[in-house]
């Protein structure tokens, strides 16, 4: 082949990206309640070890292109649309006017706010800090976001305290700590009633993210178990405000099942939101673009939500590697990653549908019928049925690459 220049390249990217056929219609990607992050699109592409390599993008641009790809719902924190030191001032409503413009005029609603407490100087110990003021500091904040949230039609707000922890054992109080992470929450939950009480508006869904590692090195929340226990502990005042917002990577980092990890969410109520992406495990936090790593447990957490009904966001919380252009980000990142979502969500729905996964399913729940409580009777009679399970295993890996349809490979 011979060299590229830049407006060659582009081309090349467009015919190729036509070249995959399979994008679904962006009326199509708008029926599903699928966000796109603020962040996620703005982000330049640097870390600990890589400048940026894309330059910074306005929420005006950010808004109008998910619009114009079909993803109907925004997410952001406090800090990516306004400068810390705007915060809580008169000027942040104008900014926040310019955010409704730019949402009314895209098509697109915003669904979720979160509060950045990792970021700036001030939470270097964390939002939940020895100092009074710190503290007090990050409840102003995230009152505030509470507050930019009901203005902005949010039904959801976003804790990550990926900064509640420590780098130096022993230096903090651990106990007390997480009592005063409870009395921030605490806050915000109240605001949240006086606000939703004036405006006749539901209160938010305040959840929960749990990072296993990332930024201290040791988190006092690490994981959703860990979160479910805190938001049981007595700690806050209105425990039935407060939910999870699990991301698909975090779980997987800590070398969790993240299927499994949902499952108790589920149970416990509380899986309100759900960040998707994709990863390795135990590795840091490389938020892959979800289905370009795990696709058939991505197939086997769908089957899972549309099981058992979720109905929450899925918001994208991926950030586009920085080897992909700033064009490449709307013209590949968000809507490969979103169509790969509506197919997995499809593909999905055919797995609850497929007759052989069902025959299987209900065999294997009827049993042998062996009338025993000797252990070797009941094994023996239920040798054949549970080769099953591996029946089941084949059978999903064929509906994932299409087998299912009629895809035959003649050797
Ligand atoms: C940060 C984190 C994400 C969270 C964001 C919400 S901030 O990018 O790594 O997983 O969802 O605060
Ligand atoms: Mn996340
Ligand atoms: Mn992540």
């Amino acid at each position: 082949m011979t060299p590229l220049s830049v407006p060659q390249q582009t081309a090349l990217v467009d015919r190729l990206a036509g070249a995959c056929g399979g994008a679904y219609p962006p009326g199509t990607r708008r029926k599903y309640f699928i966000s796109g992050p603020q962040w996620a699109a703005a982000y330049e592409g640097q870390a600990l070890f890589h400048a940026p390599t894309r330059e910074p993008v306005a929420f005006e641009d950010v808004i109008r292109h998910y619009g114009e790809i079909g993803v109907g719902y925004w997410t952001t924190h406090d800090t990516d649309v306004i400068p810390a030191a705007m915060l809580g001032k008169e000027e942040q409503w104008e900014v926040v006017e310019r955010i409704k413009k730019a949402l009314s005029e895209a098509g697109v609603d915003c669904s979720m706010v979160t509060t950045e407490t990792f970021h700036h100087a001030v939470f270097a110990a964390g939002p939940a800090a020895e100092s009074p003021e710190i503290r007090e500091y990050a409840a102003f904040r995230l009152r505030n976001t509470v507050k930019i949230g009901h203005e902005l039609g949010a039904g959801y707000a976003v804790y990550w305290p990926g900064s509640l922890g420590y780098q130096v054992q022993g230096a903090i109080d651990e106990v007390q700590t997480l009592r005063w992470y409870a009395d921030g929450l605490n806050a915000a939950c109240e605001i949240d009633i006086e606000i939703a009480r004036k405006r006749g508006r539901p209160t938010l869904k305040h959840c929960l993210e749990a990072k296993p590692f990332e930024p201290q090195a040791e988190i006092l929340l690490p994981t959703s178990d860990a979160m479910l226990a805190f938001i049981a502990s007595g700690l806050l005042k209105h425990p039935e405000m407060v939910g999870l917002n699990p991301e698909y990577l975090h779980e997987l980092m800590w070398g969790g099942a993240p299927r499994a990890a949902l499952a108790r969410a589920l149970l416990a109520g509380k899986l309100w939101h759900f960040d998707i992406n994709d990863g390795y495990r135990l590795k840091h936090d490389v938020d892959i673009a979800v289905g370009l790593v795990n696709p058939l447990d991505w197939l086997n957490v769908l089957v899972l939500l549309r099981s058992y009904g979720y109905n929450g966001p899925f918001n994208l919380d991926y950030k586009p590697p920085r080897t992909t252009s700033a064009y490449g980000v709307w013209k590949v990142s968000f809507p490969t990653a979103v169509d790969r979502f509506i197919t997995l969500w499809e593909m999905a729905g055919e797995v609850i549908a497929d007759p052989v996964i069902k025959e299987a399913s209900d065999a294997l729940k009827a049993g042998a019928g062996a009338a025993s409580t000797d252990p070797e009777v009941v094994a023996a009679a239920n040798r054949e049925l549970l080769t099953l399970h591996e029946l089941i295993g084949h059978r999903l890996f064929q509906i994932l690459v299409g087998q299912h349809r009629g895809r035959l490979y003649s050797l």
